[in-house]
């Protein structure tokens, strides 16, 4: 062989180990499992494997692992006859019925309807490694374990692995509307083709299931909060019913949101209001209707009497009257209802803090059986912080569903590398103090379970037409820490994100660690350059992307949010304020009610702070919301410089890909940075310290920037 063909193989070699990757297949690349590495899973490659069954889950509980073991091990499995040495056994005890004689026998019965066992043991005297469940989705969930289990490179000789989702309802809140938009979709178009459903069902669906089915989500509320009430006409739902059709086998219901009028709209009745027996009856059969077209259909969202949406109000009527009629109706089926608890009158005497509180706190207990209400994780509206909503800790006789943004609405759409996992974990892990010390937000939630029998949490995801699903590759791991933690929502998103990393780019460590450390650093970086200290809501008033801190006009004025005057900035939300902080337990409300308890990140949230206030740090409160600002960009500067060092390491389009829009990140970051710092100057008028970086424009020039923008003259 001479050296060009050397060369050549070489060269061949190298472009399949990092050959471009369009992010499509997402968290579940199967690529091969090198040799060298760590190589349990390579020591498999001469497994048999014994997996019987014909439902429709453990077929395609069986394609996967088929799919994952050839692209992570090169070759495809071989069926075990009988069993042997290393054999890998799959099923249930109706599908393995071999697994009725084993002393495992006892924990499967004892595992959940979605729960799993992965053993390494002895059967019949050979040594196998068992997956198990009790029922054919846990098989599934208990395959992709597996498979991650080698995808991350971990040790699979020795396992004893018990796993039970904490939560029972894990659910995507698609806002997806009918024409093929998405409310805050910043991924392309939605991928529901429902001019083509229900006959043409597209590959994507498939693959969208396996992804979800993959980290544990089983539901998916397939169009807006915005409802339109066409979604519940026959036409639609039977598009609807070929989605449920392929979700079937993994594990995915689908719920559709109800729009509260839809018995005007689309019934042909007067009224929709739900004491009305006539309107009563229509929902009863519409539901009948629903369910012999979807027999396994999961439910209602509903967003009622917010933001104009028609609800129980309008008839003066309570939202858990309107709740509980539509519970009514599903109850016979096993369907429930999400009751949104995210209602403001956009009134400017009322705070919008103190709202949600104030309108579901009295009717807690009054909600059928089958309700959840769901707040969003904090009181205002997905900002880049909140504190945790108070209704959670204050709803004991309501089962509440959490609901968390995937999308990122307010956190730079799908332009800026910021890993949620920290967020979502922030939430979950804050104290409510409900029962004491430990009642955290996760705990809530699980606690459901026990006193409810219903636990839930819901994600609005950022998936879209876009060849990577999410428009920034980044915006995969929010997807999938989603997942994660609604499965266990005490699950470090440090854990997560390291997870999701191994699979998405190397087990390598200089690949690793790099990413990791952008990842973990990427949300508290956003935070700093757009509203650190407790800033919130800001940002631009129609497409809530970048600064306007400015906005003021008769209907919605940033003003009410920042309270900005030549003293002072914050809004007073203490005792003595607008009360926000007695809507928390004791002591997390004097907690945040006292200017020096209350945690940094949120003072100005909770309090009227002035400029020359006197910080922890010793510096003034204008300097330290300077070095916030500034500290943001240069973080974002850093981002890059240490995306840069992963050049060759991974294949080039995504690394291209991440680079670029980092670019494109740490440009608005500086429009961030100093359009609100020239704007807060103009009330403070304290410097800018003149050893850091002067903004290039005026506040002017800033204000005007329009969205999507023209850059024109940034750099200049
Ligand atoms: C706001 C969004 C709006 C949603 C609303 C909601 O800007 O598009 O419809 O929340 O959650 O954050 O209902």
């Amino acid at each position: 062989m001479n050296l060009k063909t050397i060369g050549l193989l070489l060269l061949l070699c190298c472009t399949q180990w990092l050959h471009a990757e369009s992010g499509y297949e997402l968290w579940l690349r199967y690529q091969p499992v090198g040799e060298g590495a760590l190589c349990e899973a390579y020591r498999l490659k001469n497994r048999k494997v014994m997996f019987p069954g014909e439902t429709e889950s453990l077929v395609a509980a069986r394609q996967e692992l088929q799919a994952g073991l050839k692209g992570l091990l090169g070759v495809a499995f071989a069926e075990a006859a009988a069993l042997e040495d290393n054999v890998l056994v799959v099923g249930t005890p109706q599908s393995v019925s071999s697994f009725k004689k084993q002393l495992f026998y006892d924990e499967i019965n004892g595992l959940s309807d979605e729960g799993y066992l992965i053993q390494s043991c002895k059967m019949e005297g050979k040594k196998v490694t068992v997956i198990a469940a009790r029922t054919d989705i846990g098989v599934l969930y208990g395959v992709f374990h597996y498979l991650r289990l080698m995808q991350t490179n971990q040790p699979l000789d020795k396992l004893t692995i018990t796993e039970n989702p904490k939560l029972k309802y894990r659910v995507l809140n698609h806002w997806d509307n009918l024409n093929g938009t998405i409310e805050r979709g910043y991924a392309g178009y939605s991928i529901w083709n429902w001019e083509r459903l229900p006959s043409y069902k597209e590959q994507r669906y498939t693959d969208y299931a396996r992804a979800n089915a993959s980290i544990g989500i089983n539901g998916a509320v397939l169009n807006n909060v915005n409802a339109q009430a066409k979604s519940l006409r026959t036409d639609w739902l039977v598009k609807a019913s070929g989605l449920a059709d392929v979700f079937r086998p993994y594990g995915i219901k689908v719920y559709l949101t109800a729009k509260f009028s839809a018995p005007k709209e689309i019934g042909g009745l007067k009224t929709a209001n739900p004491k009305d027996p006539q309107v009563r009856q229509w929902w009863k059969d519409k539901v009948k209707e629903i369910y012999s077209l979807i027999p396994d259909f999961g439910g209602f969202l509903v967003k009622a009497n917010s933001e104009g949406q028609p609800g129980p109000q309008d008839y003066g009527c309570s939202h858990a009257d309107g709740a509980n009629m539509l519970a009514e109706a599903l109850e016979p089926y096993g369907g429930v209802v999400f009751w949104r608890a995210f209602v403001y009158q956009n009134e400017r005497h009322v705070d919008r803090v103190i709202n949600g509180y104030n309108e579901f706190k009295p009717l807690d207990g009054e909600f059928g059986k089958n309700v959840f209400v769901q707040p969003k994780n904090g009181p205002i509206d997905f900002q880049p912080r909140e504190p945790f909503h108070p209704l959670f800790g204050g709803m004991p006789g309501t089962p509440l569903s959490l609901e968390f943004q995937i999308t990122q609405e307010n956190l730079g759409h799908a332009g800026h590398l910021v890993y949620l996992g920290t967020l979502f974990e922030e939430t979950l892990q804050s104290d409510t103090y409900e029962n004491g010390k430990g009642s955290t937000v996760s705990k809530v939630l699980q606690n459901y379970q026990k006193t409810h029998g219903i636990s839930a949490i819901a994600g609005v995801p950022n998936i879209g037409t876009d060849l990577n699903w999410t428009g920034h590759l980044f915006g995969q791991a929010n997807w999938y820490a989603f997942g994660r933690l609604a499965w266990n929502p005490d699950m470090s998103s440090v854990q997560i994100a390291e997870d999701w990393a191994r699979m998405t780019f190397s087990n390598e460590e200089n690949v690793l660690s790099p990413v990791l450390k952008i990842m973990l650093m990427s949300r508290e970086t956003y935070v700093d350059y757009t509203m650190p200290l407790g800033l919130n809501h800001i940002m631009n008033y129609d497409t809530h992307n970048g600064p306007e801190s400015w906005h003021d006009d008769p209907v919605w004025t940033a003003f009410d949010y920042h309270k900005i005057t030549k003293d002072s900035i914050g809004v007073d939300r203490t005792v003595d304020g607008t009360g926000a902080t007695r809507q928390y337990h004791s002591p997390v409300c004097e907690k945040f009610d006292d200017i020096k308890k209350c945690p940094p990140e949120y003072l100005l949230w909770f309090h009227r702070v002035p400029w020359t206030y006197e910080m922890a740090s010793g510096k003034t409160l204008w300097d330290e919301l300077v070095g916030h600002y500034y500290k943001g960009v240069n973080e974002v500067r850093l981002m890059q410089a240490i995306w840069s060092g992963l050049k060759g390491k991974i294949d080039d389009e995504r690394f291209n890909h991440v680079a670029s829009l980092l670019k494109y990140q740490e440009r608005e970051a500086i429009w961030w940075r100093d359009g609100c710092l020239l704007f807060f100057q103009e009330y403070s008028g304290l410097p800018i310290p003149a050893n850091l970086e002067q903004p290039r424009h005026s506040l002017k020039y800033y204000q005007t920037i329009p969205f999507p923008h023209d850059w024109k003259g940034l750099y200049e």
